[in-house]
């Protein structure tokens, strides 16, 4: 009975990962794009509404003259300038792994002006799946134990 379980499981998971998994891409700002907001609550109100799952892209589109750069909390917070970031538009970015991420402007006093974008990014469903299936399979083995003692 178990190892029926565990092969459904197994099966469910080798699904998701090649169905569900699909990468979501995410046009920062919507039809704004990338750009000195002019509403106080800037690109969170933009991100609150949307799930963002390490694996999606994140495609900051502008034109004029902006930049983005991938920078630590603290940069963001004090809109520290730097000269590695990305300034031919559209940049495509891949986020990489769970929680929080932060992107800013490094021209001139954009970033202050609310050119920054902050997001949390979750596991993605096929990692969560693996994630579950492991949880199972542990699961399993207890209960098999059990039962045999
Ligand atoms: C959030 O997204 C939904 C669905 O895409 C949309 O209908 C709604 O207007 C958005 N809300 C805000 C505040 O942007
Ligand atoms: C941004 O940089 C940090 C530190 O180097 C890195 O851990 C993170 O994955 C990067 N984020 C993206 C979206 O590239
Ligand atoms: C961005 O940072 C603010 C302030 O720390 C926080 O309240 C908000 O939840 C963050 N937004 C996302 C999408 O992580
Ligand atoms: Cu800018």
């Amino acid at each position: 009975m178990e190892k029926m379980l565990e092969f459904v499981s197994f099966i469910l998971v080798l699904v998701c990962v090649i169905s569900c998994g699909a990468a979501e891409t995410h046009n920062v700002g919507g039809d704004f794009g990338w750009n000195i907001p002019g509403g106080k609550a800037g690109y969170q109100k933009w991100a609150a509404n949307q799930t963002f799952k390490s694996g999606d892209n994140l495609v900051f589109t502008w034109t004029g003259e902006h930049t983005v750069a991938n920078v630590s909390k603290e940069d963001f917070e004090k809109c520290t300038t730097r000269n590695d970031a990305q300034s031919n538009s559209p940049v495509s970015i891949s986020i990489s792994g769970t929680g929080p991420h932060y992107f800013i402007c490094t021209i001139g006093k954009h970033c202050s002006f609310g050119q920054k974008l902050n997001i949390t990014a979750e596991m993605s469903a096929a990692a969560s799946a693996i994630a579950i299936n492991a949880l199972l399979s542990a699961f399993f083995v207890i209960l098999s134990i059990a039962i045999t003692m």
